[in-house]
């Protein structure tokens, strides 16, 4: 073999394995983006008063034709780090914070349940609750979206008003109702929830009904019109029709 011929099988060798190496890069790259669900991108923030909000919350009949509450995977570990989106929100809510175990079993702590002012050291005693519920969103905008969107929406833990660790036995009185029919008991606790819905509303671009424009309107002109802040869901990531 003459010199040159072997110069030029080294070279190919060479370029052989730089491009096995680049095909395993690629790869390992595509896998990756495939096993690590993108959160969906949020809008810029908005502020509005209050009542200004409710005001302007688009108006649509609602429609609960084909939900299921198996639509919207929840209690997801979005960050793979051991613990689900119910014990992220217990740890973030947390008024004395309990101790984060192997598997993120908690031992201790203390909540606050605000729409019942009722104080849990068992966190057996708390439910995590969607303050839009699931059926509710699915009547008023989420049907439209795809299961990753309402998998999003169900374990929202980028705003800290999407969820909220409540006594467990009120969680089940408020159920999938909208303002129309539930306000908390506690009555100091009806502003505060009133803002985070609508905040929940405008954060998922999703619409009232008309007894639920009605009760919200009559609900905040009795708050102090507050200012709220909101970072929207990006509308081209939750709108798929
Ligand atoms: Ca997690
Ligand atoms: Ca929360
Ligand atoms: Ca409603």
């Amino acid at each position: 073999m003459s010199p040159m011929t072997m110069i030029r099988r080294r070279v190919r060798r060479q370029l052989d394995s730089r491009r096995a190496e680049a095909l395993v890069l690629v790869t390992l790259v595509g896998l990756m983006w495939s096993t690590v669900s993108v959160a969906p991108a949020q809008a810029e923030t908005m502020s509005v008063t209050l009542r200004s909000a409710v005001a302007g919350l688009p108006m649509e009949a609602e429609d609960r034709t084909g939900y299921d509450r198996n639509l919207f995977p929840h209690w997801v570990d979005e960050d793979r780090d051991g613990c689900h989106t119910r014990r992220e929100v217990l740890i973030a809510e947390a008024t004395a914070v309990p101790v984060v175990g192997p598997r993120c079993t908690l031992v201790g702590g203390q909540w606050y349940s605000y729409y019942d002012n009722a104080t849990w050291s068992d966190q057996s005693d708390l439910d995590i609750d969607h303050v839009v519920a699931l059926a509710e969103a699915w009547d008023s905008g989420a049907s439209r979206w795809t299961t990753a969107q309402r998998r999003a929406f169900a374990n929202d833990l980028g705003d800290e008003r999407s969820l909220v660790a409540v006594t467990d036995n009120e969680n089940q009185a408020k159920g999938d109702e909208d303002p129309a029919s539930y306000l908390p008991p506690y009555e100091p606790a009806r502003c505060r929830f009133i803002g985070e819905w609508v905040t929940v509303k405008l954060r998922w671009r999703l619409t009232v009904d008309t007894s639920e424009k009605v009760a919200l309107t009559r609900q905040s002109d009795s708050c102090p019109d507050v200012v709220i802040t909101v970072t929207p869901i990006q509308r081209n990531t939750i709108m798929c029709s």
